[in-house]
């Protein structure tokens, strides 16, 4: 199976980035971790992107707070499908990142998830790689019929309580 690139701007974006590599883990889906700042070291970032699908990657997990241009710098570089995770910072709430990850200029796709939304990310690089992964599609599906039987458990609860 091709691997998931999980790359955060800066370790201060681990705690949001880890609730990603957990959920790949649990999907067994293989994934390699990396910190690679756009401005901080911007050649590794892009050397990173465009040897990434030689490298044997399907789709790049991008986590960035403040001036968040690391998902679109590395999409900027492969056309591998590139997820954006803009991350929360003390200011201003998480809306500089969301703005800088989601506004991308027409042609460079970046598939932005909500602030700090990292298992949605993780899911959604899953989901990819199910379009050709039957056992990770199966895996996909069990997980939405636990989730609904949760929510209709709670409904019924919910019911009998209020009645
Ligand atoms: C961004 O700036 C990083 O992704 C991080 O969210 C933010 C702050 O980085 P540090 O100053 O904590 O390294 O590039």
């Amino acid at each position: 199976m091709n691997k998931v690139g999980v790359v955060m701007g800066s370790t201060s974006d681990l705690p949001v980035v880890e609730k990603a590599i957990n959920v790949l883990k649990e999907y067994g889906v293989p994934c390699e971790v990396r910190v690679l700042s756009a401005h901080r070291c911007p050649n590794e970032a892009r050397e990173f992107a465009a040897s990434a699908r030689e490298s044997g990657f399907s789709v790049l997990i991008a986590a960035a707070g403040m001036a968040a241009h690391l998902a679109g710098a590395l999409a900027a570089n492969t056309t591998l499908p590139v997820i954006g995770i803009p991350c929360k910072s003390a200011n201003l709430d998480g809306m500089d990142a969301l703005l800088a990850t989601v506004q991308m200029p027409s042609g460079i796709p970046v598939a932005t998830v909500a602030v700090d939304g990292a298992k949605n990310a993780a899911l959604l690089a899953i989901e990819m790689m199910a379009i050709t992964d039957k056992d990770l599609a199966d895996k996909l599906a069990a997980q939405r019929a636990k989730d609904t039987a949760a929510v209709l458990k709670a409904d019924a609860e919910l019911m009998a309580k209020y009645q």
